[in-house]
């Protein structure tokens, strides 16, 4: 495929998509994932990944639930306690949320790094410099000289001072074998994924059950309204929050439409 042949766009600019239309945050996200083909930072697939998460987003009727809220709470407080942060970028997550992914990693004081399912070096390049765009200062993911046991696909490939050396995780639109391999490496992992069903947030010690478009931001805004709180509030956060709860609950406002807590 030569390159004036990729996903057409509709509208050559996001500004140009009306803020007034009913479907305006779904219309920009495809326009941000088709752009993030043009430049290859998106990989084909996350074209299809964005269209099964939207279809799971209009069953939870486009907005954070409250207890995807309280998921994203429990994250920044997780996050705020970590020696060692890191939130992990895919394609995906470098198109839809660059600038909002570097202000969350400057709010909780978390390292960034690329890994990416369908890895090549000049993917890894192009979204570190999109990142770099977008104000983040150091990137891993470029070394990848450390390996996650039990993994045989390019996901296993980390830098050993980053996702290896981590002690929280942030992973947004995973893939469920890396999850589960990074739980058995003893990592306490935040997954963001709008399908309560996947294997990645069943796996997660936070599953956030929402739009990495409405997370990231929540989540950077719950870390500075808890910058200020010692470890005991952080702790009690993470400790009332109920993984198994917060999945039943997207589960049933999936299914039922059902929108009590
Ligand atoms: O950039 P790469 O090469 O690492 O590839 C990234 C993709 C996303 C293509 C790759 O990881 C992949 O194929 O992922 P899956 O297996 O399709 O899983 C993506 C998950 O993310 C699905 O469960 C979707 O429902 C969910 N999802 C899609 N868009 C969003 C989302 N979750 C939150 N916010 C979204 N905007």
């Amino acid at each position: 495929m030569s390159d004036d042949e990729t996903v057409p766009a509709d509208v050559t600019g996001e500004d140009e998509i009306p803020k007034d239309h009913p479907r305006y945050e779904d219309l920009v996200s495809r326009h941000r994932i088709e752009s993030g083909v043009e430049k290859g930072i998106t990989h084909l697939q996350g074209v299809h990944a964005e269209g099964r998460g939207s279809a799971f987003d209009y069953l939870l009727g486009e907005e954070t639930t409250p207890s995807a809220d309280e998921a994203e709470r429990a994250a920044a407080a997780q996050l705020l306690l970590a020696d060692r942060p890191v939130l992990s970028v895919n394609g995906n997550v470098a198109a839809l949320v660059p600038a909002e992914i570097v202000e969350l990693a400057d709010a909780v004081d978390a390292d960034l790094e690329v890994n990416l399912f369908n890895r090549t070096e000049e993917r890894i390049e192009a979204i570190a410099d999109h990142l770099r765009e977008h104000g983040a200062e150091g990137v891993k993911g470029l070394t990848a000289d450390a390996r996650i046991p039990g993994l045989n696909h390019e996901r296993a490939k980390v830098d050993e001072d980053g996702i290896y050396a981590a002690d929280v995780v942030l992973v947004p639109l995973e893939d469920g074998d890396r999850a589960e391999a990074l739980g058995e490496m003893g990592k306490t992992e935040i997954v963001i994924d709008l399908n309560p069903l996947s294997r990645s947030p069943q796996v997660a010690a936070v599953p956030v059950v929402d739009n990495v478009l409405r997370a990231v931001p929540n989540m950077t805004r719950h870390a500075r309204e808890l910058a200020d709180a010692d470890e005991a509030e952080l702790r009690r956060i993470v400790d009332e929050f109920d993984a198994d709860e917060a999945l039943d609950a997207a589960e049933r406002r999936i299914r039922r439409g059902d929108s009590s807590p």
